[in-house]
């Protein structure tokens, strides 16, 4: 084959998944209806791919939940408490939970907003073949007379990414498991070269980020093991995300026959580069590969080439990547086979351009979603293939235009006009926390241990309804926000009633915070449809931010300042942060990542002013994606936590000594940034998590954090209403190594998910808990 994805979506065009894994979940269908929905979407993709000229089709990147879980499920290693049911029992409650147990825990997938169910493993987990999944979808896609390639997580990316069970002991990592993996592996290999399988793809993302060498030792041991199988299909390891660095050269001494590489994110020095920030010319890091090595490493390999970005909308620049093609054909030499394929899966992106006929003309002809970006593999590899040998020449980078500016008509298009003058301002500076703390004391006068929220109350079903009515223009815009308003009062009384300190709006203006602001913003597009799976049946609709971002008005003025109006008590005014905005979007690429962060802190920036003008005394400016952004390898995290850090504080530091800055960050893995936290100068800092509140408390690093700390001690993601005794509990440890002034009492998250009557309960004991532990205080 010339050409192949290295994944498809799977969620449906309309997300038919969704739909199908809710009704399922909520009893209204049966399991024998959900296989049906996934049969037929697996039918429409591979049907999908091969009309569109796809050389070589994925199978198996269909999931119910996601590829990590499917993954534990074929090696058999679902631990004893999920078992008893049946086998869809077993997978969804470890996805979900069920009656008595919790779900595995789930994170974030590299540096994507997708989120995958970290399996575990412990030194007594015991493996077993099930390869049911990737048998029947072999089996399934001949009945449509197209042969497929099995797609796998591979054993030691599996490995790496799991976590260890509760049971093991300290030393103990899921990786020491590797040869009884292996084993497993082995089988399967059998059985799909039983079963006429030609090649196998396995995925081994870990390995672009940083490796010890025993770790790579596994990634020999792996592949030198599973390549001297005598009875298997071909295989292919696909690295994506990065380049392989150490990995490449592992990888490469050992029998597989394909090596996957990320040319868009990764790339190789001097070979190509698209990212901004890796200019071609750009000297190797430690550990990369002389070009002219390459020919040696990889030949007699078929080299599976992602010039075509999996993870942006953007057009791709089919010069430049044909010479990356040239190069890289020229440089890995006669004995190598190279084939075009995506960066990484297209899970990563929308379906298909035509689903949105909405969007503006001139924002549109510089797209591509997954369909259009399968056209553009095919059409790369036809070039490729016309192209004679010896053609190579390394891309200067010169004369090519960034994607964002790109377009697909013949005719050139205006460059987008640049913004960085506005953005070169430099920012006021806050004074030291000392100062704003007093200053602050005085303008709130509030209680030691105040009491508040993070932010977003329950959202009732009657208001996503009229958003929704008010979208197909059923409803109008006055109504609507008839509607808010009394939304807000009826938060903002609530909150009164119980006796909270600070109180927010609830926030029912907004369906996804990212969303909103993007819909406020210049420079962004927002999509119809444009879904994007971040867990499960959970998706997204990234913003598209294509040009310079401006504010051209105030965006939450009037809310703050209706719900400031109903009460005498603070209301924080609640703003998202531009790393999380600019995290959760499909950013351009022309300019350097870090200056389209600015522009969007900029914008920020204003609304914080006009907030405080407005009178608000209290603003919240989130940063949950802070960790989610940052670089895979280590040595590119200092600059980015530095930029990142600055474009924070661009954001919040025109609010005068006495407006009070919060910040909320989620994810329990939030205590490895404790130092970039502590430098966000906020003058309050609510965590996720009880569980990871109670980490960061131990940690040495909390002696440097000066300010104003709400460890969650409600954990809203679940529907149990905490005790005031529990809370009291939690909040002692943190009067431990915190003064009374300087600890917050706060739900660990939004409470957007729960229903009022869980909010009401567990709000009236947070209020009796602060208000208990108040009088053991001196004031
Ligand atoms: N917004 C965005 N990205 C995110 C989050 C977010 N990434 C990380 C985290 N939060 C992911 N969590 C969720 C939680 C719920 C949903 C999506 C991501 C969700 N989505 C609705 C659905 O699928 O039905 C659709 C929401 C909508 O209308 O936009 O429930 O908060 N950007
Ligand atoms: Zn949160």
């Amino acid at each position: 084959p010339t050409s192949t994805v290295l994944g498809y979506p799977r969620i449906g065009p309309n997300r038919e998944l969704k739909r199908a894994l809710e009704s399922y979940w909520d009893g209204r269908s049966t399991y024998q209806d959900l296989q049906g929905t996934g049969r037929r979407l697996r039918e429409e993709t591979w049907r999908r791919l091969d009309g569109l000229g796809l050389g070589a089709l994925p199978s198996g990147t269909f999931s119910f939940y996601d590829q990590m879980l499917d993954t534990a499920v074929l090696l058999g290693a679902v631990p004893d408490r999920y078992r008893g049911g049946t086998d869809e029992e077993a997978y969804f409650a470890m996805a979900r939970g069920a009656e008595g147990v919790t779900p595995l825990r789930m994170t974030k997938w590299f540096d994507t907003n997708y989120h995958y169910i970290v399996p575990e493993i412990g030194p007594d987990t015991s493996f077993r073949l099930d390869a049911a999944k990737p048998l029947s979808e072999v089996r399934e896609a001949r009945e449509h007379g197209l042969e497929t390639r099995p797609v796998l997580i591979g054993p030691v990316t599996f490995l790496l990414l799991s976590q260890a069970a509760p049971s093991a002991p300290a030393e103990f990592a899921p990786l020491d498991r590797l040869a009884d993996v292996l084993g497993v592996y082995e089988e399967l290999l059998r059985e799909l070269a039983a079963e006429g399988v030609e090649w196998v793809q396995l995925d081994e993302p870990a390995l672009v980020t940083d490796r010890t060498s025993a770790e790579l030792d596994a990634v020999r041991a792996a592949y030198g093991r599973l390549g001297s199988l005598p009875e298997r299909p071909a295989l292919f390891v696909a690295s994506y995300f990065g380049d392989l660095g150490d990995a490449l050269p592992a990888l490469a001494a050992t029998p597989v026959e394909a090596i996957g590489l990320d040319l868009v994110a990764g790339g190789l020095p001097g070979l190509y580069a698209a990212t901004p920030g890796r200019p071609t010319d750009e000297a190797a890091r430690p550990g990369e590969i002389p070009g002219k090595l390459l020919g040696k490493l990889l030949a007699g390999k078929t080299v599976v080439a992602g010039v075509v970005s999996g993870r942006d909308v953007w057009r791709t620049d089919q010069e430049r990547a044909l010479a990356a093609l040239l190069a890289l054909r020229d440089q890995a030499g006669p004995a190598a086979h190279v084939v075009v394929s995506t960066s990484c899966s297209l899970l990563h992106v929308p379906y298909d351009l035509d689903l949105e006929p909405g969007l503006d003309p001139d924002v549109r002809r510089r797209l591509a979603f997954a369909d259009q970006k399968i056209a553009e593999v095919v059409e790369l590899a036809a070039l490729l293939a016309a192209a004679p040998a010896g053609q190579g020449t390394t891309p200067t980078g010169q004369g090519t235009t960034p994607a964002a500016t790109r377009t697909a008509g013949p005719a050139p298009r205006p460059a987008l006009e640049h913004a960085s003058g506005h953005t070169l301002q430099p920012a006021p500076v806050r004074s030291p926390y000392a100062v704003r703390a007093a200053a602050q004391a005085e303008h709130l006068r509030l209680p030691p241990l105040p009491v508040t929220t993070i932010g977003s109350f329950p959202q009732t079903g009657e208001l996503r309804e009229a958003r929704a009515r008010l979208a197909a223009g059923e409803l109008d815009e006055a109504a609507y926000d008839d509607l808010v308003r009394a939304e807000i009062a009826r938060a903002v009384a609530l909150q009164e009633g119980l006796g909270l300190d600070v109180l927010v709006h609830g926030e029912p203006e907004r369906n996804d915070m990212v969303q909103y602001f993007a819909e406020h913003l210049d420079g962004f597009a927002v999509t119809r449809n444009g879904w994007v799976q971040s867990y499960g049946s959970r998706c997204t609709r990234p913003p598209i931010l294509f040009g310079d971002v401006r504010r051209p008005e105030p965006i939450t003025v009037r809310w703050a300042r209706h719900a400031q109006s109903l009460t005498d008590k603070p209301v924080k005014g609640m703003l998202t942060g531009p790393v999380t905005i600019v995290a959760w979007s499909f950013v351009r690429d022309d300019i350097p990542l870090r200056d389209v962060v600015f522009q969007v802190a900029d914008a920020i920036g204003d609304e914080v002013r006009d907030l405080e003008a407005a009178g608000v005394r209290v603003i919240q400016v989130d940063e949950p994606a802070l960790r989610e952004l940052m670089p895979l390898r280590r040595e590119d995290q200092g600059a980015y936590l530095e930029w990142a850090v600055a474009a924070y504080r661009r954001a919040t530091s025109g609010a005068g000594d006495h407006t009070q800055i919060h910040t909320h960050l989620c994810y329990s893995d939030a205590d490895q940034i404790v130092g970039a936290i502590d430098a966000l100068d906020a003058d309050v800092t609510t965590i996720e998590s009880a569980r990871s509140g109670a980490r960061i408390l131990d940690e040495e690093a909390i002696g440097d954090f000066e300010r104003g700390l709400g460890p969650g001690v409600y954990d809203i993601h679940s529907p149990r209403v905490p005790s005031t005794w529990e809370i009291e509990v939690a909040l002692k440890a943190a009067l431990r190594v915190l003064p009374a002034d300087r600890v917050w009492v706060n739900p660990d998250c939004g409470l957007k998910t729960r229903t009022y009557e869980q909010v009401e309960a567990a709000l009236t004991n947070l209020v009796a808990a602060a208000r208990h532990l108040r009088g053991d205080q001196p004031s």
